[in-house]
């Protein structure tokens, strides 16, 4: 039985996804004398700010002793949070509120899972902090998707099974995590790339819970 939707933040509820392409761009083309296309930062989504730098630095075939990794990822993050503290309710992204009204009216628990470090500040931002029951995020867990990590400290801290908990993520990573937790997983984008999801929706426009759990139901 349901009694959790435990949702991904950057690419579910928000789309910060160009924030961190644009501050990660930034630094490469200022520090690390290359550029990054908008494809290659398909390959950081939903992948720590370590191992995202660890990644721009094998793509570019560079390398950076442990102090400047830890001064660019430093520097990253103040650019990228100068962005991300300009979203607005505006930024939410098209279905989420409506779809986090019938989650709560079903009487379903409200969780987030992101390893990003900003989560609660960004959810604050766009105005639905109050609507999670439970917020697990980057500083809270050791392990980045695709471990299970984030998503079991979810159910343990709601008091709730894998079982009973559904992942809601857009990355391919994010998916892996869920399975991996013994949970089902929405996938939400494209069901080429998302093979592993449970279900894939392009977006939760016009998704409704009640036919969802049905679905889902089905597939037991
Ligand atoms: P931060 P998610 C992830 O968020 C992003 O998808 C990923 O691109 C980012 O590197 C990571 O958060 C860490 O973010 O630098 O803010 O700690 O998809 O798990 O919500
Ligand atoms: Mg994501």
């Amino acid at each position: 039985m349901t009694k959790a939707f435990l949702f991904d933040l950057d690419g579910v509820i928000v789309d910060t996804a160009h924030f961190h392409y644009q501050a990660w761009r930034r630094l490469a083309n200022e520090k690390l004398g290359f550029d990054i296309s908008e494809e290659f930062n398909e390959s950081l989504k939903g992948v720590s700010r370590t191992e995202s730098l660890e990644r721009i630095l094998a793509h570019g075939g560079t390398t950076l002793d442990e102090a400047t990794k830890t001064d660019y990822g430093t520097l990253k993050n103040n650019w990228y949070v100068a962005l991300v503290n300009q979203m607005t309710p505006d930024d939410i992204l098209p279905g989420i509120t409506d779809f986090l009204v019938q989650t709560r009216t079903a009487g379903i628990k409200i969780g987030l899972g992101s390893v990003s470090k900003n989560a609660r500040p960004i959810l604050e931002k766009v105005g639905i902090l109050d609507k999670f029951d439970v917020i697990i995020d980057g500083n809270k867990i050791a392990k980045g998707k695709p471990d299970p990590e984030v998503f079991l400290n979810g159910a343990a801290e709601l008091g709730l099974l894998p079982e009973e908990c559904v992942v809601f993520e857009d990355a391919v990573a994010g998916i892996e995590a869920g399975r991996r937790a013994g949970m089902k997983t929405v996938g939400i984008g494209k069901a080429d790339i998302l093979t592993e999801a449970t279900l894939v929706f392009a977006d939760l426009q016009n998704v409704q819970v009640a036919d969802l759990i049905q679905q889902l139901k089905a597939l037991e």
